[in-house]
């Protein structure tokens, strides 16, 4: 009987912590909270770009939380992916196209097929600033298996994601990119 409501509360707490926001620093777990495996991204700017930030990815509960900042964007909505090839060499595009160990076509995450890097938009303030948060169980960090989100890289573009065209939306130039690696 008692635990009647625990598994609604487990999920009532995941959809407000991605409602809020980044404000909630997986740093500040409270005590007695184990930290699983943690990855980061720094994402640096193509040639003429601006775009900095980072992406870092958690362990938790058997879920991979996301946690993304960027700076220096242009004020306006941009997309956010995950390609393949851990590589940000050539502004970006010897990461190839987007991780897609599921082999679905482009799409909008949560929205079947989609690619498992297809992360989606974040839109940028007037300051250039973006926030985004994800929690998904699609995701796994550090354990090499195929949905392992290590070793590839988070990809930031100059335009939004269309959800439809393919294979890539239609998000224009690469601006930003980070290869995503497991932090010691
Ligand atoms: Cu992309
Ligand atoms: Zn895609």
């Amino acid at each position: 009987m008692t635990k009647k409501g625990h598994p609604f509360a487990v999920l009532g707490a995941c959809v407000l912590a991605v409602l809020c926001g980044c404000s909630d620093d997986v740093a500040e777990n409270p005590e007695g909270v184990k930290d699983g495996a943690r990855a980061t991204a720094e994402i640096t700017p193509s040639t003429g770009q601006t775009v900095t930030g980072t992406a870092v990815f958690t362990e938790e509960n058997g879920l991979v939380r996301l946690n993304l900042h960027l700076n220096g964007l242009v004020p306006g909505v941009h997309a956010v992916h995950i390609h393949e090839m851990p590589d940000c060499g050539m502004d970006g595009n010897n990461a190839m196209g987007h991780w897609n160990p599921t082999n679905e076509a482009h799409g909008e995450w949560g929205r079947p097929p989609f690619h498992r890097g297809d992360i989606g938009n974040v839109k940028a303030d007037m300051m250039g600033q973006a926030s985004f948060a994800l929690r998904t169980d699609l995701w796994t960090l550090g354990d090499e298996s195929t949905t392992d989100v290590v070793n590839h890289a988070f990809m930031v573009h100059a335009d939004p994601d269309d959800f439809i065209s393919q294979p890539s939306g239609n998000a224009g130039a690469r601006i930003g990119c980070g290869v995503i690696k497991l932090n010691p």
